[in-house]
């Protein structure tokens, strides 16, 4: 496909205008034996599976608008650019965690990759009440490596530079998350929606002064500490899994931010899936797999990073000519466990935002959405509302065992 003009891909016109395509004749065979799905259910971009000669392969496509929202809220085009620039640099830093990029058309701007079969998005089998061993080590190394492998403590000082300049441009997306994220939730904003139970909490939340300060004192981190390459929307329906393989997807809100961002996001996704369990199969052995699930993010994402800090910190920030190679290793220890005190604290932050505007803000999650009775989808709502608020407010004094044990104890508590 060489038209320079952009224009939607339909199942019907996919075999012809991609039927050129080495990377996709070379795989799937004749453009005339392919068939096309259309299955993308995000709220954002059209996802194609296109299958032919036993291959597969998915294709993405940007739409110029939100899809959630329609064609009212134009959004550029270019994310699939940063999208396909930091699938490169997740591959690179962590191999094997992300799909295989085969082509990026970028006028046209859709990814062409390799098609996970027969994966399914982690949100939705853990709805299923599935179990993936080891899910939550795997996601807490992703976030280890990506997070430090791309900053200033292992990355050229100019290579991240010129990282950071580039990936300045994702500007629409940003400010997605800086609103939806850390604003929205938090007054009377126009797409907001929630299960109407929940008014009281939502005017309680909008009133508490505290909460408000610390979610901004977040959205500051978020756009002002260029830490390292986020994936930037790193939710369990950015996860696809298959038993114990799991690959993270869709980066295209990629950009430099906080070293707790991504990690923080996360753990709340898992939380969600814990907290939404009385709506689903109610298994307290699989709401603790869960919980064990989302320790396992943190320990490993701590365990890694601790790892590559002793190994791999050859970047411009605390240089080894300043500890080690003085023989102050202890220095060198205190000023690791002094960050990550800082990244757990903005995790904790993040996580706790992102557990508010799931459920009162305008994009939810599948966890609480698809709990068909109203009160029972409230009564826990309602709970992670008030997770929320805590971590967010706390951030600083409250470590993930803490994170972990609120969680149980509120799952049993009427927070209505
Ligand atoms: C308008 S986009 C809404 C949400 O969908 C994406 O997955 C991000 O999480 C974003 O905040
Ligand atoms: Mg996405």
């Amino acid at each position: 496909m060489s038209a320079d003009t952009y224009q939607p891909l339909t199942i019907d016109s996919l075999p012809q205008r991609l039927g050129a395509l080495p990377v996709l004749t070379d795989r799937l065979g004749d453009a005339a034996g392919w068939r096309a799905r259309e299955v993308g259910d995000g709220n954002l971009n059209l996802v194609f599976i296109v299958e032919g000669a036993g291959n597969g392969a998915v294709v993405k496509q940007a739409l110029p608008y939100v899809r959630l929202v329609g064609e009212s809220w134009p959004l550029p085009l270019r994310r699939s650019f940063f999208e396909a620039i930091a699938l490169d640099r997740q591959a690179r830093r962590d191999p094997g965690a992300v799909p295989e990029v085969w082509h990026f058309d970028e006028p046209q701007a859709l990814i062409v990759m390799e098609f996970l079969t027969p994966h399914i998005i982690l949100r939705r089998s853990l709805i299923d009440g599935r179990r993936h061993e080891g899910v939550g080590a795997f996601l807490g190394r992703f976030c280890a490596r990506t997070a430090f492998r791309g900053s200033d403590l292992a990355l050229p000082a100019a290579d991240r530079k010129a990282d950071v300049a580039l990936f300045a441009g994702n500007v629409e997306l940003c400010d997605i998350t800086e609103n939806l994220v850390f604003t929205d939730p938090y007054f009377d904003a126009k797409l907001n929606h929630f299960t109407s139970a929940l008014a009281p909490l939502v005017a309680r939340l909008r009133a508490d002064g505290a909460l408000k300060i610390a979610a901004q004192e977040l959205k500051a981190d978020f756009t002002s500490c260029a830490e390292t390459l986020m994936h930037g929307d790193l939710h369990t329906g950015s996860v696809m899994v298959h038993g114990s393989d799991a690959k993270v997807i869709d980066p295209e809100f990629a950009a430099y931010g906080p070293f707790g961002f991504d990690v923080g996001m996360l753990i709340s996704n898992f939380l969600m899936a814990h907290l939404s369990q009385p709506g689903h199969c109610n298994d307290a052995d699989f709401g603790e797999w869960l919980l064990d699930e989302t320790a396992a993010i943190w320990t490993a994402f701590r365990a890694e990073f601790t790892r590559l800090w002793r190994t791999e910190r050859r970047g411009m920030l605390y240089p080894d000519a300043l500890f080690d190679a003085q023989g102050d290793e202890l220095a060198a220890e205190a000023a690791r466990l002094r960050l990550m005190d800082r990244i757990r604290s903005q995790a904790v932050g993040v996580c706790g935002v992102e557990l508010h505007r799931r459920i009162v803000g305008l994009a939810h999650n599948a966890d609480f959405e698809t709990i068909a009775d109203e009160g029972t989808r409230a009564a826990c709502e309602a709970r992670a509302l008030e997770l929320g608020r805590i971590l967010a407010v706390q951030r600083g004094h409250v470590n993930m065992d803490d994170v972990i044990e609120l969680a149980r104890t509120l799952n049993g508590r009427d927070c209505l």
